[in-house]
């Protein structure tokens, strides 16, 4: 009969921290569509990881835009959250922050929240590649 409490006390834990996950997963794509793109990047636009789990560290963009109460505005765009040079809104592909992607874009620049991603380190990429085709 103890066992029995206890697997029924196991099981009950196991549920609680499941429907708490899945809260915590609902939560950060409620705080994800209030963002004007992040289909390339998802989680990891605010998390160090792009993947996180329940309590995962917030990064620079992050902490920002939790401090701007999970809102995206003007504001927010104008700042350049990991320092990198490129202004948020630039790098999520909405430059006014009015929520609407900038005409011809689809989708993030790149990384708000990762200092070593930026629209000019694409840029560098592609010319390297089309420089590497003309030589051949
Ligand atoms: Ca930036
Ligand atoms: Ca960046």
């Amino acid at each position: 009969m103890r066992l029995k409490l206890k697997g029924e006390g196991t099981i009950a834990l196991i549920l609680c921290v499941c429907a708490f996950m899945a809260g915590a997963i609902r939560s950060g794509e409620e705080h994800m569509r209030k963002l004007p793109a992040f289909t390339k990047y998802e989680c990891a636009i605010c998390h160090e990881s792009s993947n996180p789990q329940s309590g995962s560290k917030l990064n620079l963009f992050g902490l920002k835009f939790k401090a701007n109460g999970s809102e995206w505005n003007s504001a927010l765009a104008l700042e350049d959250s990991d320092g990198d040079g490129v202004y948020n809104g630039r790098e999520l592909g909405d430059e006014d922050g009015d929520g609407v992607l900038d005409p011809g874009v689809s989708r993030e620049r790149s990384n708000p929240g990762d200092p070593n991603d930026t629209p000019s380190s694409i840029t560098e990429r592609t010319w390297s590649a089309i420089k590497q085709l003309l030589k051949d």
